[in-house]
């Protein structure tokens, strides 16, 4: 049998997907690397433990000068990361609209292998296979061509490789991505420790994005030793016969048009950042509000398991005020709660707490990628909820909060900190109003006299130094209306299940 040179149709279109896929998920996942460049190995992220860091600015716990995770982020060029210069908010739109459809090739693509098949080619069947490959390996080196299998399309290396690629690489990578995902990790805090945690998670996603690079360095390599025409021919006309002229332009426009498709997502994101927080957002919006509703949070770990350390970000309300009702430790704090509710209601902490006060030791995920593990002590929110009995009409809690952007923040953010919440997610279970982290009163940084905690969310959703709570019908007025400050200000999607 002479060697196979044909590709069924099916492979021709799903690897010209791929490109395009791959490629767009990496420069996001960079994006979103940049806005922490520091990977660990376990939860809490305790600062200067971190096994890489890609970035010079290094913030120690002790430091004497504040700092908040936001100081981390790092600027990246656009054309390493999509959109570029710390636009995590966009970047993570790229990546959760792209993973959709990443997948869904990638589905298509191994039931068409089963089912035609064409899984002989990709899936090795015998041990012999191994040191095949690694005499072809051998032969590479020396500047040669191995002989393609019997009657299939690659030789014995192409085909390890291939195999691993599709096989364990990718489905490593989305096991590891759902790893990091609150939402799952609410739901099924053990899935999460077979990565040893969300760092684990983190930094298994990371090398896995390596792997990818290094492969697609390799493979591109490999297309070139073994002639552009003929492997343009077979990849992407579907046979290494084709007019190699043909293949030769019909390869290039296809690889041109997956540049243009780059670059006009980076400069669109760039130049119309609210535009591609709405569009991207009817695809990803749906995505991660779905993983919102079915991570039901359900966590609870141990003492032992509280993080040593547990990163703080926004900066504590500087005004006269608040340090008024610090300086007495609360004592005339009074939280409103009203809007669409039949028994308003405006109570001080001890009132709140009559409301029922538990705990739970829960995990927290910023959406730069810490995450800490904390004892919360309070009020559960569906406790708060049946107290103001909410109208009918009510579908958002807005949470608004004591700290002005424009004077903790600065970079020419303004206006106060506020979230809202969809119903659905305030009534999940673990939502929390917390007065105590780790069995004593809320720390001044951590959001005293109460802050939120909706436990399969990401950490910007729950506010902290809570000043009232309204029950609304629609947000589209309130802030610039797109759910939250973050949202407003950073283009982040509103209800982060991931
Ligand atoms: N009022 C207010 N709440 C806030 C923030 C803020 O800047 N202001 N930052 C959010 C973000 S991005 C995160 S990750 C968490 C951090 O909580 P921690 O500082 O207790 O770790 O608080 C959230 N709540
Ligand atoms: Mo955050």
């Amino acid at each position: 049998m002479g060697p196979v040179t044909e590709f069924p149709l099916f492979v021709v279109v799903t690897h010209a997907l791929n490109i395009l896929f791959l490629t767009l998920l990496i420069r996001s996942g960079v994006e979103v690397l940049s806005s922490m460049p520091k990977l660990y190995w376990s939860d809490g992220c305790p600062p200067g433990r971190e096994w890489l860091r890609l970035s010079r600015n290094n913030y120690g716990a002790t430091d004497r000068r504040a700092w908040v995770s936001l100081d981390e982020e790092q600027q990246w060029h656009p054309v390493l990361a999509l959109p570029g210069r710390g636009n995590l908010g966009l970047g993570r739109h790229w990546h959760f609209l792209t993973v959709q459809f990443w997948v869904l090739t990638g589905a298509v693509y191994v039931v068409m292998v089963f089912a035609t098949g064409y899984w002989h080619n990709m899936v090795p069947t015998q041990w012999g296979i191994f040191p095949h490959a690694v005499r072809d390996i051998g032969t590479y080196l020396h500047f040669q061509l191995p002989a393609q299998l019997p009657g299939q399309p690659f030789d014995a290396a192409q085909k390890l490789t291939y195999f691993a690629v599709i096989f364990l690489l990718a489905p490593l990578q989305i096991a590891s991505g759902a790893g990091m995902s609150p939402a799952v990790l609410a739901r099924f805090p053990r899935y999460g420790r077979l990565f040893g945690g969300k760092q684990g998670a983190r930094s298994v996603h990371f090398l896995g994005m390596c792997a990818f690079c290094a492969f697609i360095v390799v493979h591109v390599f490999m297309v070139v030793v073994h002639g552009v025409p003929s492997e343009f021919g077979k990849i992407f006309l579907g046979s290494a016969d084709a007019n190699p002229v043909a293949a030769t332009v019909v390869g290039s426009l296809v690889l041109v048009a997956v540049v243009l498709v780059h670059i006009g997502a980076t400069v669109f994101s760039r130049a119309r950042p609210r535009q591609t927080q709405r569009l991207l957002g009817v695809v990803v919006h749906r995505f991660e509000y779905l993983l919102s509703l079915l991570g039901r949070p359900r966590q609870h770990y141990r003492r032992s398991d509280i993080s040593e350390y547990h990163r703080v970000n926004g900066y504590p309300p500087t005004d006269d005020n608040y340090r008024a009702l610090a300086a007495d430790g609360f004592r005339d704090y009074r939280l409103p709660v009203g809007g669409l509710v039949t028994d308003p209601a405006t109570l001080s902490l001890p009132e709140l707490a009559e409301l029922g006060f538990t705990h739970q030791i829960t995990n927290h995920n910023c959406i730069q990628g810490w995450n800490g593990i904390a004892e919360w002590g309070g009020v559960p929110l569906t406790a708060l909820i049946d107290r103001v009995r909410p109208a009918a009409s009510a579908t958002h809690m807005v949470f608004y909060a004591m700290d002005d952007k424009a004077l903790t923040e600065g970079r020419g953010r303004y206006g106060y900190f506020y979230e809202a919440v969809p119903l659905t997610i305030a009534r999940a279970p673990q939502a929390l109003l917390a007065m105590e982290m780790n069995g004593a009163p809320l720390p001044i940084e951590h959001g005293a006299p109460l802050r939120l905690r909706l436990e399969n969310q990401l950490g910007y959703k729950m506010v902290k130094w809570i000043e009232a709570i309204e029950f609304v019908d629609d947000i589209a007025d309130i802030g610039m209306g797109q759910g939250g400050y973050r949202e407003d200000q950073l283009y982040y999607g509103n209800t982060p299940g991931i």
